[in-house]
């Protein structure tokens, strides 16, 4: 039974552990919900106000309208615009949260944070068209983080984010400013989809799903300026060799989870660590502090730091089972409510610290980016005060940790291929694209869901696909579930990379001093380091004179179910990437929606999202999707 609920080993071992002590998980709670509501899953369910819920007939016997009038296509995109909305505002809070920390910084009001990558911050500023010369750090610091903060503010309806307008091509832009699907400012674009749809505005499902695709695009601005920026404070990943799944956990450790998404709380809990590693000694901690990740803070910190990496979104809980975790710390977003409760269980501090995010039961500890130090020390110190009522007897470590080599930011994959050619880094990648040695590009990303056996979908896929000579990048819970699974290591490419693929990547890990080939999937990161993906694939679309929707890259997310994800599969497709999803989008209630998500949407803008719940099948599709495209640019 455990086995269909996920593939990770770890969870087989936890699973009855957790029976056992009476705890349930989150697949304990998926299966108490079944059946889910069908009205919910094909979208036409409406509670945006208190004459309803509202709910379609699908069979056409009953309702074809709401209270108010609005039919499925109507309340199907509206309802998705909104999860559009949500996700935008997640990872654009996140970013702008990183962008006020850079302003800080540059007028020296936050001690804790530095700029480590100083080069980073040039080549922002150049990026964003920022005049630095004969400028100090601190002053191109100021400059870029108001650029920023531009994107946030900017009230003229025709001039396009920073951020957006420096990190597409030009024909894309072009293209997508057409449509008027460009945003101006990120929360005006998001507070507009919001008044949208309202009950009595716009019921055009067309105007309402553009209206969706300029706040995905608002989105993946917010995306660009957090991974960058966090690049620019804690250093731009490079790679390095590190681990993953719940066998990271030390048992002679005060055992540190951080989980969440922002990566300005984790990255001084691992600093303030380093000095505080003595006094959990002195506890009896003989391997003194270890701190791992969880979901995409876990990834921030593994591809800038190299920290194992212990869980991804659906295995949070299992850390916590281990009864070995003495201090899970969390920031924002896909943190399950129900850790509190089985921290509780165990004796494990669970500890939340931001202010618009808290759990009942758990221990609050405020993290302000002025008083960061502090806080953290306050942290970890609850974790060693926690690690000494830490029963023994309860510690079950699953033995599974794979070697995982990670850190592939835009730099470092250019830095790998200019040890093959200095004077023109991305020539060696775009002749291996051209005579076939590589079929092309598929970036995996986003979530584990309840609906997917555990990673099962992104090993199936990345395993085909790796046969068919595809080469791969992956960010999220994808990365976590690579990692896991063994499929970030030179051996995985050893074993399933296709002959020419194999040859590549070999080439290029050789060259660039790895001693062996490139792992088979490279990590770039987090959700919002999805944006290092389109760099790459922007760099090579300009150096070929062509737009995004030419290239053989596609996307996948074979396990989605965050709203953060709608809006990242939106933008992937805005900007002409096919985009597959794994799991069922809830918008099958409306024809129409559907149709203009998976085919009108390939006319409009070149991409479009393919939905194929079979992951065999859905490798399949994506390998045709690549040779049409190979087709159309005559390789
Ligand atoms: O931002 S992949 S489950 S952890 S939403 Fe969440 Fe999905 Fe994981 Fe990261 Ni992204
Ligand atoms: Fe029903 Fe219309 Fe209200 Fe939605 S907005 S709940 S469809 S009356």
């Amino acid at each position: 039974m455990t086995m269909k609920l996920s593939t990770d080993p770890s969870a087989a071992t936890l699973l009855p552990i957790a029976k056992k002590e009476g705890i349930s998980t989150v697949w304990d709670r998926h299966r108490a919900m079944q059946p889910q509501c069908g009205f919910g899953q094909l979208g036409v369910c409406c509670r945006i106000c208190w004459k309803g819920p509202c709910r379609i007939d699908p069979f056409g016997d009953g309702p074809q309208r709401g209270i108010c009038g609005a039919d499925a296509d109507t309340i199907v995109a509206r309802n998705v615009i909104r999860m559009i909305a949500a996700g935008a505002a997640g990872h654009s809070e996140h970013g702008r949260h990183v962008a006020l920390a850079l302003q800080g910084v540059a007028e020296g009001r936050l001690p804790a944070y530095q700029i480590r990558d100083e080069a980073k911050l040039r080549a922002v500023a150049a990026k964003l068209g920022i005049c630095t010369e004969g400028e100090d750090i601190p002053a191109i610091a100021a400059a870029v983080a108001k650029a920023t903060l531009e994107d946030f503010q900017n009230q003229d309806h025709d001039a396009p984010c920073n951020w957006v307008e420096a990190s597409l091509t030009k024909k894309r832009l072009e293209r997508l400013q057409a449509l008027h699907v460009v945003p101006h400012n990120i929360d005006a674009v998001i507070t507009q989809i919001m008044g949208r749809t309202l009950v009595g505005c716009d019921a055009d499902p067309v105007n309402l799903i553009l209206g969706g695709i300029k706040g995905a695009l608002a989105d993946f601005d917010g995306m660009c300026l957090a991974t960058e920026l966090s690049d620019v404070l804690f250093g731009t990943p490079s790679p390095v060799v590190t681990a993953a799944n719940l066998g990271v956990i030390k048992p002679d450790a005060v055992n540190i989870a951080v989980h969440g998404h922002n990566p300005l709380l984790s990255e001084v809990v691992c600093e303030v660590a380093g000095q505080m590693d003595e006094e959990a000694r002195k506890a009896g901690a003989k391997d003194g502090i270890n701190i791992v990740g969880i979901c995409c803070t876990g990834n921030e910190v593994m591809v800038r730091h190299g920290i194992p990496l212990a869980a991804n979104y659906l295995s949070q809980e299992l850390a916590l089972v281990t009864g070995a975790v003495d201090a899970m710390v969390v920031d924002v977003q896909c943190i399950m409510p129900s850790v509190s409760e089985i921290g509780a269980c165990f004796h494990t501090a669970v500890i939340t610290t931001m202010a618009e995010n808290k759990i009942p039961g758990a221990t609050h500890v405020e993290f302000r980016e002025e008083t960061a130090l502090e806080n953290a020390r306050r942290i970890v110190a609850t974790a060693i005060e926690a690690y000494k009522r830490r029963d023994p007897r309860r510690v079950n470590i699953p033995d599974f940790k794979q070697t995982a080599i990670v850190g592939f930011g835009v730099e470092s994959v250019v830095g790998a291929l200019a040890t093959l050619n200095a004077e023109d880094p991305l020539q060696p990648l775009i002749e291996n694209i051209a005579n076939g040695n590589i079929r092309g590009i598929a970036l995996f990303a986003g979530c584990n869901s309840t609906q997917v056996a555990q990673d099962s979908s992104f090993v199936t896929m990345a395993k085909k696909l790796a046969a068919n000579n595809v080469l791969m990048l992956a960010t999220g819970c994808g990365a976590g579930a690579f990692a896991k699974h063994g499929l970030m290591t030179q051996e995985a490419t050893l074993e399933y990379a296709g002959d020419s693929l194999k040859a590549v990547m070999t080439a290029i890990g050789t060259s660039a001093g790895l001693n062996g080939p490139l792992p088979l999937v490279l990590h770039m990161g987090s959700c919002v380091d999805n944006s290092r993906a389109v760099q790459v694939a922007v760099a090579v679309a300009d150096k070929l004179g062509v737009d995004l929707d030419q290239l053989p890259l596609v996307a996948s997310a074979p396990e989605a179910m965050s709203e953060k994800a709608v809006a990242i599969g939106t933008w992937s497709v805005a900007l002409g990437i096919p985009t597959h999803l794994g799991t069922m989008p809830q918008v099958t209630g409306s024809a129409k929606v559907t149709e203009l998500l998976t085919q009108t949407a390939k006319d409009l803008l070149g991409g479009y999202f393919l939905v194929e719940l079979d992951p065999n099948l859905a490798a399949d599709k994506l390998l045709e999707v690549i040779e049409e495209r190979r087709k159309g640019l005559g390789i």
